[in-house]
């Protein structure tokens, strides 16, 4: 399907493609088995000035937005789901400071940030605040010059490995949710350490630790907005980060989809190849329409957002939600018409499967997404009254 992008964007998908196949498809199976971090690969797109596609001019990025975040972090996907959060994930930690940041703030850790020399982290779910977002026990309290910050959050991606750390922390508890603020943490500051790597089903390159802070002292500057914004940081935040999990579930199904097309033209079973079966083909054009229209969709919700509109809650939901339940669904049809090749680690289909889980659950489960999605039409029609 024709997109219609300009010659930027095609230069952009071109670049980060080449980087999947030349870089991170020779280690994906041997990352994941180690579950090691793709340095190597995070190096060659920041060598190549990847990592500041959505960044402005003035901040030593490219000028473009959310759009062209998802055409790289899809690339990558295609090969690596688990390359692509490693990537998509510091955008998810630096949409704070850009979006609600000061201009000192965004002079401070944009340039590195959009380099690739400093990955960013997004610090909000703890152990009893996941979807309940504003559940929030880490607190911040103001001391003369600086805020002192207790607390842990739990399963936060690029934790230990970046260098910039966005964290919702409570400042004012009888406020509830307009108590909430948030702060940029540094790596190597006094009082904030790193829990154990975690061990996971998939994404298993990628890195998940706890940040815990213990009477961690940050300068009263390092605040993003003013106190009491926390909670609103952090929704639009991860309403301008869904478009790239949509795009991570594109990615991760178009490539199952490959793999599945080509392994069903190998395969001879009956005497001919599996892929002259109808069966095999019904299968494999539900996958391809299905991704189609997640693609579709992630890219018009992108776009939406690049525009400027600022009422996009609904339909970054609407593409996260999509996107990733279709992924897991041509995962798991790439895995069935590979059969028992399929369930072995040996083949590439096994891991994808495993990495398509995750989609449905991180940056809001996809009941949360329902819950955006129903609540946003309940209030448009309840706007126009009728
Ligand atoms: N943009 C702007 N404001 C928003 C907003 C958004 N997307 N979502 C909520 N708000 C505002 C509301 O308008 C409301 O403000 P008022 O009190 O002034 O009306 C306030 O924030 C509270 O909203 P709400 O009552 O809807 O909050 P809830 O506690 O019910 O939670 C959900 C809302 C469930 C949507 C939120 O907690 C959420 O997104 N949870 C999932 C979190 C998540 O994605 N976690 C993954 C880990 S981060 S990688």
């Amino acid at each position: 399907m024709n997109y219609f992008l300009t010659e930027e964007q095609q230069m952009i998908r071109d670049l980060a493609a080449k980087i999947a196949v030349e870089k991170a498809a020779p280690v994906v199976a041997e990352l994941d088995e180690k579950e090691e971090f793709p340095w190597e690969v995070m190096k060659t797109l920041a060598s190549s000035d990847l990592f500041g596609v959505y960044l402005p001019e003035e901040y030593g990025g490219f000028g473009g937005g959310v759009f062209e975040l998802c055409l790289v972090t899809e690339e990558l996907s295609k090969v690596c789901c688990g390359m692509g959060v490693c990537y998509a994930a510091s955008a998810l930690g630096t949409l704070p400071i850009l979006l609600f940041g000061s201009d000192a703030q965004k002079q401070k850790y944009l340039p590195d940030i959009a380099a690739g020399k400093k990955l960013a982290a997004f610090g909000l779910t703890e152990a009893n605040a996941g979807s309940d977002a504003a559940a929030v026990a880490t607190t911040a309290v103001r001391d003369n010059d600086s805020y002192v910050l207790n607390g842990t959050k739990q399963w936060i991606t690029n934790a230990g490995e970046a260098e910039v750390y966005t964290v919702i922390a409570i400042t004012d508890k009888a406020k509830g949710i307009r108590g909430a603020s948030a702060f940029i943490v540094e790596k190597g500051t006094p009082g904030f350490s790193f829990g154990q790597k975690e061990k996971k089903m998939g994404i298993r390159c990628s890195a998940t630790r706890e940040l815990v802070f213990q009477d961690c002292r940050i300068p009263k500057e390092n605040i993003i907005g003013r106190e009491g914004m926390g909670f609103i940081v952090a929704m639009k935040t991860l309403d301008r980060a869904r478009p790239g999990v949509a795009s991570q579930g594109v990615g991760l199904a178009q490539g199952a989809l490959d793999h599945a097309i080509r392994y069903s033209r190998e395969r001879v079973q009956f005497g001919q190849a599996i892929s002259s079966f109808q069966a095999i083909q019904h299968m494999l054009a539900d996958m391809a329409t299905q991704t189609e229209a997640a693609r579709a969709l992630t890219y018009a919700s992108a776009r939406m957002i690049d525009s400027g509109d600022d009422s996009i809650s609904r339909e970054a939901a609407m593409a996260k939600l999509f996107a990733t339940d279709v992924c897991m669904k041509v995962t798991t049809d790439a895995v069935q018409i590979f059969g028992g090749y399929g369930y072995m680690r040996e083949y590439p289909v096994e891991k994808m499967m495993r990495d398509a889980k995750i989609l449905q659950i991180y940056e809001g489960t996809n009941q949360i997404q329902r819950n955006v999605i129903g609540l946003a039409l309940i209030k448009e029609m309840a706007k126009k009254k009728v």
